[in-house]
């Protein structure tokens, strides 16, 4: 290195604060480190191909857009479903009124370093039935050359729950219109190099169909399973669409399908029968669709038992338009719960053990903080289906009911630790398993409309102040930890692939500065196992 950039590095640190990005060596157990090597390695075997990984924060369009009835939108079940009040009593009917505020919140992105955004379209603002919507379009249009303008990249989903209102998953007739709309989607935006058809077919068909607390508050035994039906054949449908029009002329594009489960841990490991109703478990919860989609195209063999004559059945040729429908692994990924056999079918789920949580609680009922879960699923799912790629398209954690006071909320340094931890156990199972993660996707870039919770729960990295009607943001230190993370990561694996050590600017160090600041705030509080109540 020359001394005159050696002085411009010892400037820009006093300035700015610096690190410098040298390749770790391979006991670098930090975040940061274990990261560098992850990716590293996801680079030399191939896996990113061309690609850099994908660092992105995610949206849905009901929970951030509101302009629920400007320029053409036309009601989706979940509309209905806040309207008469099942939703906490709050609506996305301004949400965090995205429609109108997204080039600053583009701005917030780009800052924060990220390199892609997840956002999903909202069907019933691009179509009026089988009529295009030309606004809707327009805005989407919009919103992708303003990401592409300030270089992120957008990975869109089709289809975020906010179903028109005059569709039911319930009725195949919807699968065709959804093929057109996807077929609208697609050609409207070609820039686009990441599509996802259905987010989380699991939660909207049982929660919507079967215990009814999701739009549309269906309470029925046997209905979710013809939703799930309905909606692999819609996914396969785009994924036609996709493969006989488009796919030819733009091949760097992928297209694919996100499923969400909790990872089901044997109560007693040492009991067959907790190992094996977990197994059973995972099949129908995530192998109700990865097995059709990644697997054998149909469902799997224990869930047919299951549910025996409820069980609905493909034909030879729905098989075969949905085998192999997905180019990646789309999984989101939250926390872990026990199965207890010695309790009746539909009690056998549990958050303790001898008397202990799985992990620390949230604001949501459902999420504890529960990091080797995320490994474990990780590992999991190469093993079973072997995916040649694994893009994780959410993963966060909710605070808001412990707490409504703003700086409690932006000082979240409870969930920089839930970041760090997890993202820990994902880089060990890329560096330790080979598990193919190509991307992370944190939910959510904004505090939003949390479904049948309204606004009560908070997982963004950016708060938002609903009391305010301006909406305003301010990033939280999660949001600031991924700023600083994000290229410093980036920096190191360049550092590692051409063997040159390199300095840059940050904005914040590695794991430790995090602590130290952390327990300057809470009073000397101790970063593992502390005291943080304040979390919820
Ligand atoms: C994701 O689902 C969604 O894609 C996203 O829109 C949402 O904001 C995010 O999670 C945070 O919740 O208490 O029985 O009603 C994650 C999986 C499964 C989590 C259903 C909430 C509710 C269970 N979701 N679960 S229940």
């Amino acid at each position: 290195m020359t001394l005159s950039a050696l002085r411009v590095i010892a400037v820009s640190c006093l300035l700015l604060g610096c690190a410098l990005a040298q390749c770790p060596s391979g006991d670098d157990s930090s975040v940061q480190g274990l990261l560098t090597q992850a990716i590293s390695k996801a680079k030399a075997d191939g896996v990113l191909g061309d690609k850099d990984f994908i660092w992105g924060t995610a949206t849905a369009a009901y929970q951030v857009e509101g302009a629920w009835n400007e320029g053409g939108r036309v009601p989706s079940l979940w509309d209905n479903f806040a309207h008469e009040g099942k939703a906490s009593n709050d609506t996305g009917d301004v949400a965090v009124d995205f429609y109108h505020k997204y080039p600053e919140d583009i701005q917030m992105m780009k800052q924060l370093n990220f390199t892609h955004f997840r956002y999903s379209i909202s069907w019933p603002r691009v179509m009026n039935g089988l009529q295009r919507n030309e606004e809707g379009i327009q805005f989407y249009k919009d919103l992708t050359a303003e990401l592409l303008k300030n270089n992120i990249e957008p990975v869109v989903t089709l289809f975020h729950w906010d179903l028109p209102d005059i569709y039911d998953w319930r009725n195949e007739s919807l699968v065709e219109p959804f093929g057109q709309y996807a077929d609208i989607m697609f050609e409207a935006l070609p820039d686009v190099k990441y599509w996802l058809t259905l987010n989380e077919p699991w939660v909207f068909c049982k929660l919507g169909y079967q215990w009814g607390v999701y739009a549309p508050g269906v309470v029925s035994e046997t209905d979710f399973l013809t939703c799930g039906h309905n909606a692999l054949k819609a996914h396969a449908k785009a994924y036609s669409v996709w493969k006989t029009k488009y796919q030819a002329s733009r091949p760097d594009t992928k297209v694919g399908i996100t499923l969400n489960a909790d990872w089901r841990a044997a109560l007693d490991p040492t009991n067959p029968d907790d190992v094996a109703l977990s197994s059973k478990e995972m099949d129908l919860v995530l192998g109700w669709f990865a097995e059709p989609v990644y697997g054998s195209g149909d469902y799997p063999q224990s869930l047919k038992e299951h549910f025996a004559a409820d069980a609905p059945v493909f034909t030879e040729e729905e098989k075969a338009s949905i085998k192999g429908s997905s180019d990646f692994f789309g999984l989101n990924f939250y926390t872990a719960i026990y199965v207890d056999s010695t309790k009746p079918y539909g009690q056998h789920e549990t958050v303790h053990r001898n008397g202990e949580l799985i992990g620390e609680e949230t604001a949501s009922e459902w999420l504890h903080i529960v990091p080797w879960g995320f490994s474990t699923m990780l590992k999991y799912i190469k093993n079973v289906w072997n995916p040649p790629s694994i893009i994780v398209t959410e993963n966060g954690v909710s605070d808001g009911r412990a707490s409504t006071d703003k700086e409690t909320l932006v000082n979240d340094y409870g969930r920089v630790k839930f970041y760090q931890d997890y993202l820990t156990e994902m880089a060990k199972a890329m560096i330790e398993d080979d598990v193919p993660v190509t991307g992370y996707i944190a939910w959510s870039l904004l505090d939003n409309f949390e479904w049948s919770q309204g606004y009560a729960e908070r997982f963004g990295l950016t708060h938002v102040d609903f009391d305010d009607p301006a909406l305003p943001r301010t990033v939280k230190k999660s949001g600031e930890y991924f700023g600083s993370l994000i290229p410093n990561v980036t920096a190191q694996v360049e550092a590692c692939s051409t063997g040159n050590d390199s300095t840059v600017a940050t904005q914040g160090g590695d794991q430790q500065q995090w602590q130290d600041d952390w327990q300057q705030q809470d009073g000397g509080d101790n970063w593992e196992g502390g005291d943080q109540q304040w979390l919820r």
